[in-house]
């Protein structure tokens, strides 16, 4: 089982990420038995990183000084060959978002991108209307713009919804179930894309325990929306879920 492969490995991730999710991708990760650090200072992030099993970068509340560490950070785990995961977090919102978005693509190699259906309309620059940091209204035939977006960019595409969508520009396959109530909690998406960093992190097949992994936190959403008895509770339950899980348990 994936989160237990985690646990057994406990690998360090270096998450540059946004102040709104910081503690819950913190949790989560500690949940699952990765170490997490936190650590988006330009002076210190190569050598941060050069410590870290797998680097998450997160835009979610972007800056000059947040960008310039992401750029260092991304570069220098590209010159170690440390795995990076990229979550574009509302980057069809502003133009400086999208143009922070197309430099790192530009300048650090991704292993994984993780995103919503209005960053990927986003990032193949498709009309699309996004809400904020919330995915917002649109058509979009996501499969074929994450092919393209995943060859160009030489790595695996994640689109999650209602039903996530994965493909590395060959393979795809989409993954079903979950629960609407994810969307209701923040940080859940910004929680997934750190996750995807602990599996690259493991080495072996990225597409097929990328899989394992989405899949899990779906059931995870639908066993935490049984076991809540409201939102903040549903929020705690999903930390207990994979807290549970990465030990081979089960409430
Ligand atoms: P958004 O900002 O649009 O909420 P996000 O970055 O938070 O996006 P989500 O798409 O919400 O990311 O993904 C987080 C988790 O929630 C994933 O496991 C996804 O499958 C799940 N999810 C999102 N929407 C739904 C839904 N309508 N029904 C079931 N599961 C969903
Ligand atoms: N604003 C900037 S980042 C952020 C908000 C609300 C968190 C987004 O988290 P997620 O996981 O994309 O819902
Ligand atoms: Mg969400
Ligand atoms: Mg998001």
């Amino acid at each position: 089982m994936i989160l237990q492969q985690i646990r057994k490995q406990n690998p360090l991730i270096h998450c540059i990420t946004n102040y709104v999710v910081a503690n819950f991708q913190a949790n989560g990760l500690l949940a699952i038995g990765a170490s997490p650090v936190m650590a988006d200072g330009e002076d210190e992030v190569e050598s941060m990183v050069q410590l870290a099993s797998a680097l998450s970068i997160n835009i979610g509340t972007l800056n000059s000084n947040t960008f310039a560490a992401m750029m260092k950070a991304g570069v220098r785990a590209g010159e170690l060959n440390i795995p990076v995961v990229l979550d574009p977090v509302g980057a069809g919102a502003t133009d400086y978002r999208k143009e922070t978005v197309f430099a790192l693509l530009d300048k650090v190699k991704f292993t994984v991108v993780r995103c919503n259906i209005g960053e990927l309309a986003a990032i193949a620059k498709e009309d699309w209307q996004q809400k904020g940091v919330d995915s917002g209204d649109g058509s979009l035939d996501v499969p074929s713009a994450a092919k393209q977006a995943a060859r160009q960019y030489n790595c695996i595409f994640i689109v999650t919804g209602e039903q996530d969508f994965i493909t590395d520009g060959t393979e795809e396959r989409w993954i079903r179930g979950g629960h609407k109530q994810m969307t209701e909690v923040t940080g859940t998406g910004c929680l997934l894309s750190a996750m995807c960093a602990a599996v690259i992190a493991l080495g072996g097949n990225h597409f097929e325990n990328l899989s394992a992994l989405l899949s899990c936190y779906k059931q995870i959403a639908e066993a935490a929306y049984l076991r809540a008895s409201g939102l903040g509770a549903f929020q705690s339950a999903v930390l207990d879920e994979l807290h549970a899980r990465s030990q081979g348990e089960m409430f």
